[in-house]
């Protein structure tokens, strides 16, 4: 994989911002994979690899998985997926996670999409998924929500300092905020 080569979208957002929705949209618009860290997580416990048990523990409590793990997923997804072009959902999560992932892999993001919401609509939003996620639990959304504040958003603002967040209303309707995502896709192509 050379890093020179290669673009990367951060998509960030609290739990059930919409992260994954609207990078489904752009993966059809826009020809990027689509690479959830949390899905790659998901896969991982189910393969029955060594890290499933801690992986799990991990996302029921809402905590962060130690970026080691994260990212040699999000590598070896990179290279199987023959594309240049990524967008990175849900991570980086943490300052650690981010610092690891930019000396592992030289990569810098292009820009961070940002999608913004308010507790309660993401709430309400993670309520009625009905996906069968085991972290969709009341209790644990709380944790999320908590580690989304203490320690995910000051990765946000490390970006917003660099002058590369894209923050978007996320409270609007699917299509609305899609509207605004294609608008900052289309305009980086200028
Ligand atoms: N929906 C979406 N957009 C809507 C809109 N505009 N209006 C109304 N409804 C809307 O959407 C959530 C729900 O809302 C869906 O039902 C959707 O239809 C509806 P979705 O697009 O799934 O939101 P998303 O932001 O992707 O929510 P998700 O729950 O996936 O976010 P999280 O960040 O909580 O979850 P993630 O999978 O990224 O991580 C899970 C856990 O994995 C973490 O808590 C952590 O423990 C672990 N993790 C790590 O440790 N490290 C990582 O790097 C990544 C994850
Ligand atoms: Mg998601």
């Amino acid at each position: 994989l050379d890093e020179k080569k290669v673009t990367v979208v951060f998509v960030l957002g609290g739990p059930g911002s919409g992260k994954g929705t609207q990078c489904a949209n752009i993966v059809q618009h826009f020809g990027f994979t689509h690479l959830s860290a949390g899905d790659l997580l998901r896969a991982e416990i189910k393969s029955g690899s060594e890290n499933g048990t801690m992986i799990q523990n991990m996302i029921n409590e809402g905590k962060i998985v130690p970026s080691e793990v994260t990212i040699k997923l999000l590598q070896r997804a990179m290279r199987e997926s023959g594309n240049n072009k990524f967008l990175i959902d849900g991570f980086p999560r943490n300052e650690e996670n981010r610092a690891a992932f930019e000396a592992v892999t030289k990569i810098e993001p292009e820009f961070v999409l940002f999608f913004d919401c308010s507790e309660e609509e993401m709430e309400r939003r993670l309520l009625s998924r009905n996906q069968g996620r085991e972290d969709d639990n009341i209790e644990t959304i709380r944790k999320r929500f908590k580690v989304f504040l203490e320690s995910s958003l000051p990765v946000v603002e490390y970006y917003n300092v660099k002058g590369k967040v894209r923050k978007i209303d996320a409270a609007k309707p699917i299509e609305e905020v899609f509207e605004a995502v294609k608008a900052i896709f289309t305009s980086k192509d200028e």
